[in-house]
């Protein structure tokens, strides 16, 4: 991919009246008479995204039911998957709800903090690059 250029050589805004390159300027240097010049040049490429792991922390008071439900709601596990998360967690101490972009991965963190604590339960959740 490339970007346009268009560097003028002096001062002057506009020459008048033209528009494009139709000077048959077949030099190479990509001149014009209204003393602009187009240059090419390498369009940075763009980057792939990182991935961000989403983590439940272990405590001892948050209810293994309260768990469950901020897995389907909040990352739409099925019962079962969300069980099977929920007792990574309390058996391990941590555990992984999703994957996501930075950004989604800033928000889930935040959306389920929110409601844990607003709910009174101390449930955390992280996130880590992967
Ligand atoms: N350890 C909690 C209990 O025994 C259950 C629990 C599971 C809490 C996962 C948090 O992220 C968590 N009630």
């Amino acid at each position: 991919m490339f970007t346009k250029v268009t560097a003028s050589k002096s001062v002057k805004a506009d020459s008048g009246g033209e528009s494009g390159d139709d000077s048959g300027d077949d030099s190479g240097d990509s001149g014009n008479q209204s003393g602009t010049q187009t240059l090419v040049r390498p369009k940075a490429e763009a980057k792939e995204p990182s991935f961000y792991k989403v983590i439940l922390l272990n405590d001892d008071f948050t209810p293994m039911d309260f768990v469950v439900h901020v897995l389907q709601k909040f990352f739409l596990k099925t019962m079962d998957d969300a069980n099977k998360i929920m007792m990574q967690v309390h058996m391990q101490g941590s555990g992984v709800a999703g994957t996501f972009t930075h950004e989604i991965a800033e928000t889930k963190v935040y959306v389920v903090n929110d409601y844990a604590r607003k709910s009174k339960h101390p449930l955390k959740c992280v996130m880590e690059k992967e």
